[in-house]
């Protein structure tokens, strides 16, 4: 009777893969942010996230609404881009890929309010330090 169970467990090795690998296509956007009208607002309004993700920005209101970053720092690519126009149902998304603290408003409510804010983290090694202990 051969022992079926083969328990070969040398060392822990931790092989925790990277989530900015992926062979193409689509990217999943890291965080999504719900644009309403009422109130009219951005959910959630203050979104902290990792360099490298992607925020998508999703209008389920009947109005427009916008995406403009505002302040010292703007994303790049973002400053003189016009689709931060969003008709209803319009989805918009950028990856945010150098750390910081980005603000941004709906150019039609921002009077009432309506802004946002995207805390951009250094994207750290999350991988454990033990290497290979013999
Ligand atoms: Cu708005």
């Amino acid at each position: 009777m051969a022992a079926a169970t083969a328990v070969a467990s040398f060392g822990c090795r931790t092989s925790s893969s990277p989530l900015t690998s992926g062979p193409g296509g689509r990217q999943e956007p890291a965080a999504l942010i719900v644009i309403s009208d009422a109130p009219a607002e951005f959910m959630p309004s203050t979104l902290t996230i990792r360099a490298g993700d992607t925020v998508e920005w999703r209008n389920t209101g009947g109005i427009t609404h916008s995406v403009e970053f505002v302040g010292e720092v703007i994303p790049e690519g973002t400053a003189s881009s016009p689709s931060g126009i969003m008709a209803p149902n319009e989805t918009y998304s950028y990856t945010f890929t150098a750390p910081g603290t980005y603000a941004y408003i709906c150019r039609f409510h921002v009077i009432n309010g309506m802004i946002g804010k995207i805390v951009v983290l250094a994207d750290e090694p999350a991988s454990g330090t033990t290497a290979d202990i013999r």
